[in-house]
């Protein structure tokens, strides 16, 4: 009985139950890597080395293109960067401290020391975020150099009090991993101290990650759909030298692993990827090795970019009979500090668009009203938006323009090229720190 209601839940997964994809699992992973294919990015690079090596048909291009982003390298350049081409250039057997005459090893390792001194004052969070020192952990454990004790010091202090990192389930997974692989380090490892401390803060913050499993109707998270790939694999690796409970695994590996859809950002795919295969960036740390991809069963056709053009202001002054149209309001909030703590600059501009309409969409037919203005950076997330109304919030004072619902104050879950504003909506934009 118990047998067939195992077979009967049909699928099985590596990064579950250690067993080798399925045949269908491989399509998929097929389907993710053709998307990726295209994408000169590093993250991307790792991912699909990490899952399937012989599919790879860029990666000589993609090689390239990585030596152009290392050269352009300096101390301004911040750790997540540096982490993503260092751990890309390892994947490709090639030598991090080296490649393309530059050390990406001693440049991250000069960027934790500029951490924590910012606005003027010593401050307890990593000034990259801890997303990004976690991803540096990592980088500097796999290519075999002993991460600063003082830097894993640092990393424990910025832990909160519920065992998580920052805002959530994202910065604490690649903490966790980050972790996970210093602890095997002689400075850690032959000092009882340190390892019991190592010991407890990754406990707790497995706790932390197990706690944030959430079942939503026939959906299963950790945290939201975003951060479950990473968190997946960071308990994953735990569990390998720790007591985990992943009765949730099946489950929420089901939920992430679907069939993509015009939708999906690139980065939402590179960061599922590897789930697949339950290949975390650890696997690179030891007897890594690498295979050419197989050019026999590369497609023949090489891709066609097609460019969208771009839209021009006259496409949205017709209204159209069969078009549902719907109204939305942008709201703009200069000052900084919570939602409407006033006094505050203020301005909205009231657009009608057709229903299914995309934020930024909604955002280019606002600009076309001459009300409203606005400046985005194209990222594997969608469009970033960086300035509102002439305003360019600055990143060296970790500011941002906050997207958020202006009847509740609460922030979107997705940026702007994903979020679907509804009739009646108040979408906010503030200017926030993080
Ligand atoms: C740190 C972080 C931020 C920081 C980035 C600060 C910085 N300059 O370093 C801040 C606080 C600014 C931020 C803002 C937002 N974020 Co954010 N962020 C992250 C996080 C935890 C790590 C990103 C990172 O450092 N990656 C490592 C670096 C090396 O890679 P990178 O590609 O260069 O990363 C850049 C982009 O990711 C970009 N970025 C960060 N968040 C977002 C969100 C969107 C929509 C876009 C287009 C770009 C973007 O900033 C990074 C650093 O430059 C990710 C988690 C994840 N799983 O990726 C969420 C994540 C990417 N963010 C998310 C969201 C929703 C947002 C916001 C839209 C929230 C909001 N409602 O305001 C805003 C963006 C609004 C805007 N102006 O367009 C979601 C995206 C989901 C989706 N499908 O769109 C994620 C996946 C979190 C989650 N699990 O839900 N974020």
């Amino acid at each position: 009985m118990i047998a067939l209601s195992c077979v009967a839940s049909g699928a099985s997964y590596p990064i579950c139950d250690g067993k080798p994809p399925s045949l269908a699992l491989k399509e998929l992973r097929n389907d993710y890597i053709d998307r990726l294919l295209p994408a000169n990015n590093s993250a991307v690079m790792i991912s699909i080395q990490l899952t399937d090596q012989t599919r790879f048909y860029t990666l000589n291009q993609q090689i390239n293109a990585l030596e152009t982003r290392v050269q352009q390298c300096n101390n301004a350049t911040k750790l997540g960067a540096l982490s993503y081409h260092l751990m890309a250039v390892l994947s490709t057997c090639n030598d991090p401290k080296t490649f393309s005459e530059v050390n990406l090893q001693e440049l991250i390792q000069q960027r934790f020391e500029s951490q924590f001194y910012y606005r003027n004052r010593t401050q307890r969070l990593a000034f990259d975020g801890w997303y990004q020192y976690g991803l540096a952990l990592q980088a500097l454990c796999v290519n075999g150099a002993d991460v600063d004790i003082d830097v894993i010091c640092k990393a424990l202090q910025g832990q909160n009090e519920d065992g998580g990192w920052a805002y959530g389930v994202d910065e604490t997974s690649q903490m966790v991993l980050g972790l996970l692989c210093v602890k095997n380090q002689q400075n850690v490892a032959n000092n009882a101290t340190h390892l019991a401390l190592l010991n407890s803060a990754i406990q707790s913050a497995i706790t932390y990650l197990e706690s944030s499993v959430k079942i939503e109707g026939e959906n299963t998270f950790i945290g939201n759909r975003y951060s479950a790939p990473e968190a997946l694999l960071a308990l994953n690796e735990a569990s390998k030298v720790m007591n985990v409970n992943l009765s949730f695994c099946n489950a929420t590996a089901t939920t992430l692993l679907t069939p993509l859809t015009d939708d999906d950002q690139i980065a939402s795919i590179y960061q599922r990827l590897p789930v697949i295969s339950g290949k975390s960036v650890l696997t690179l740390k030891e007897s890594w090795t690498c295979a050419a991809p197989e050019t026999t069963t590369a497609p023949s056709t090489t891709a066609t970019t097609t460019t969208v053009p771009a839209p021009k202001c006259e496409d949205y002054s017709q209204i159209e009979e069969d078009v549902v149209y719907i109204t939305v309001t942008l709201l703009v909030i200069v000052t900084l500090g919570e939602p409407y703590t006033g006094p505050y600059d203020y301005s909205q501009v009231v657009v009608n668009v057709a229903n299914g309409t995309k934020l930024v969409e909604v955002m280019f037919q606002a600009k076309c009203t001459g009300n409203f203005k606005y400046e985005t950076k194209m990222t594997t997330w969608g469009a970033s938006v960086r300035s509102v109304n002439g305003l360019t919030a600055r990143g060296d004072q970790r500011e941002y323009w906050s997207l958020r619902d202006g009847a509740t104050g609460s922030s979107y879950s997705t940026g702007a090229s994903s979020y679907v504003p509804k009739d009646n909506d108040l979408v906010l934009f503030k200017l926030s720190t993080w």
